[in-house]
């Protein structure tokens, strides 16, 4: 049975949609546990919507390639808030723009062992706890560069191709337990996501020029309208992007 105040874990919250969802989700009555390398943000956050809306929060580092770091965050976090019922794998990023074959080890391995792995490994340690509580929904966060590749994007690309796919196979392994799974794969939103990629401000903010692109909060809001409908109902996959971009290789940009 759904509970009344659901205990949401989210990966990534120190930034971006990750602390977007921490706001909106703390605003509907979930009690909240926020991981990401940088504590001193999750902790400020966490600190801050215990203070304004009344919840339960627990603040934890963790890096999500690392199999000890995840299993000790987790379990702190279960521990700490007396279980979880929802889990928002959304730790990730994107390490440059180059072509396949000159893809550097560096970045290759940053894509795949944080939007692969990390993903695997917040699951394996987090989905116990959801399906002993007999309730929950796991969310994905995929991208629109896993429906569509780009140049530039290959590992990205992939990465994100591969979320889906564990996101598909999960809700069948899943299949007659009250246990949604949802992917929502957002396209251009305007984060610390382009400064990650690019190592450069100006580069970075010249990705949205003359552009509105999707905001934290938007993305946000897809997962509580999801999270919010009755549980017989399962959002497989919610591809959303802003007006302005109708597709990867067709955006409306103001001069
Ligand atoms: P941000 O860079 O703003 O946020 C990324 C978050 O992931 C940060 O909180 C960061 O925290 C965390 N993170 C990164 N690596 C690790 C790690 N190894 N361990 C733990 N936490 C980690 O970007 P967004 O909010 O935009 O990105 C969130 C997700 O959305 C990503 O999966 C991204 O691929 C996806 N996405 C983004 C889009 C966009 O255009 N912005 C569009 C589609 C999908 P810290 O550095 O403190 O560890
Ligand atoms: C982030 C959106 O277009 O940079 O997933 O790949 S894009």
């Amino acid at each position: 049975m759904r509970p009344e105040h659901p205990i949401v874990l989210i990966t990534g919250a120190s930034s971006g949609f990750g602390a977007a969802m921490a706001r909106l989700l703390a605003a509907e009555g979930c009690h909240l546990a926020l991981g990401a390398r940088r504590l001193e943000r999750v902790q400020a956050l966490a600190d801050e919507l215990v203070k304004t809306h009344g919840i339960r929060a627990f603040a934890g580092t963790v890096d999500t390639r690392d199999t000890v770091s995840v299993n000790a965050f987790v379990e702190a976090a279960a521990t700490s808030l007396g279980g979880l019922h929802v889990l928002i794998a959304n730790a990730g990023l994107a390490s440059g723009t180059y072509k396949l074959w000159e893809t550097p080890d560096e970045d290759l391995e940053a894509m795949m062992r944080t939007n692969i792995e990390g993903v695997v490994k917040t699951l394996r340690a987090g989905l116990p706890h959801v399906r002993k509580a007999g309730w929950g929904h796991v969310f994905f966060i995929g991208s629109t560069a896993g429906h569509q590749p780009y140049e530039g994007g290959s590992v990205y690309c992939a990465s994100k191709f591969g979320v889906r796919a564990m996101a598909h196979s999960l809700r069948l392994e899943l299949n007659g337990e009250q246990v949604r799974v949802t992917c929502v794969d957002p396209g251009m939103a305007e984060t610390e996501f382009s400064d990650v990629r690019l190592k450069d401000g100006e580069k970075a903010k010249a990705v949205y020029q003359g552009v509105k692109p999707l905001t934290a909060h938007d993305v946000a809001e897809c997962v509580r309208w999801c999270l919010a409908l009755p549980d017989h109902v399962n959002i497989d996959e919610m591809l959303v992007k802003c007006l302005d971009q109708a597709s990867v290789h067709k955006l409306h940009r103001r001069s």
